[in-house]
């Protein structure tokens, strides 16, 4: 079995990043963790990857073809959909080492995610590789921290679950930026809790218009349990650590390790 992790989100949000800090927290413990480029358009990482998808195709690439004359953004979709069509890259580029832990880091264009197919066709494919997968949904925490705008970053990030249909957790990165009275804030909301959601949007003109779609929302929130933000501080060692525990107790990293058990019985038979 392998293991994966699609780190997603929208523009700028800390995909980059969060692989790197991950990576990070891994080589610093003695264990490998390798990186997948997925994102046609990046420009800069901070991360050595084992495979860039920009050694197949690149936004440019599909930017500069006569025929289609995309803009960045059909230029992105475009180049996944290559990706998907050319998926021997990915048989050939990722061999098939058995113990793989892979972060694969995509482009940070939403639509991606919420409703369009093509990362679906992705992950059959890398399914189809022996990947066991989840889906890390990084959101800027800035964007988070009052009641209308956890509303909306909530439901995008439940639109990402249902259409993708993968073991999800939600990241809310750059909490080093927040304030403390924001952290605070942040805080109140990690437990999703729809009455205090409603109580904090009561005093806004167009929640008070909006009231019964904001109950039904928040009652969607609640009904979805699975919906789950964990903070990442990229310098808090324990919470990076928290992170990684919680996510390979998703994707069951570590569960084939039954190997150990032959390592105790043979130091058993040397004790008699
Ligand atoms: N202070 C702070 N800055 C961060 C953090 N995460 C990301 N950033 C900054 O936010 C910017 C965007 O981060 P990236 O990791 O490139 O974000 P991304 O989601 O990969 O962006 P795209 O691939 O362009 O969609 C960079 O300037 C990062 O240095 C964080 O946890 N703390
Ligand atoms: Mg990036």
């Amino acid at each position: 079995m392998r293991y994966g992790q699609l780190v997603l989100g929208p523009a700028g949000s800390g995909k980059s990043t969060y692989c790197a800090t991950i990576k990070q927290h891994f080589e610093d413990a003695g264990k490998v963790m390798k990186v997948v480029n997925l994102d046609p358009a990046a420009e800069y990482f901070d991360y050595e990857p084992i495979v860039d998808i920009r050694s197949l195709i690149s936004v440019d690439d599909a930017m500069e073809d006569e025929t289609y004359k995309y803009g960045p953004n059909g230029g992105l979709v475009f180049c996944m959909e290559y990706l998907v069509a050319n998926s021997n890259f990915l048989q050939e580029e990722l061999d098939d080492d058995d113990d793989d832990y892979i972060l694969f880091d995509c482009p940070g264009q939403i639509e991606l995610y919420t409703h369009m197919k093509v990362m679906r066709d992705l992950i059959k494919i890398l399914e189809d590789m022996n990947f066991r997968l989840c889906s890390v949904f990084v959101v800027d925490s800035q964007f988070m921290v009052d009641a209308s705008k956890f509303l909306s970053g909530t439901m995008a990030a439940l639109s990402v679950m249902i259409n993708l249909e993968l073991p999800h957790v939600n990241i809310l990165s750059k909490i080093d930026l927040l304030s403390k009275s924001s952290r605070k804030q942040l805080e109140n909301y990690l437990e999703p809790d729809p009455d205090s959601l409603m109580a904090e949007t009561n005093d806004d003109p167009w929640h008070k218009k909006y009231r019964n779609l904001t109950e039904a929302l928040g009652k969607l929130i609640e009904d979805y349990s699975l919906v789950r933000f964990l903070p990442l501080n990229k310098d808090d060692e324990e919470n990076i650590a928290d992170i990684v525990m919680t996510i390979d107790n998703m994707i069951q990293f570590g569960e084939d390790a039954d190997v150990k058990m032959k390592d105790y019985a043979d130091e058993a038979e040397n004790d008699d």
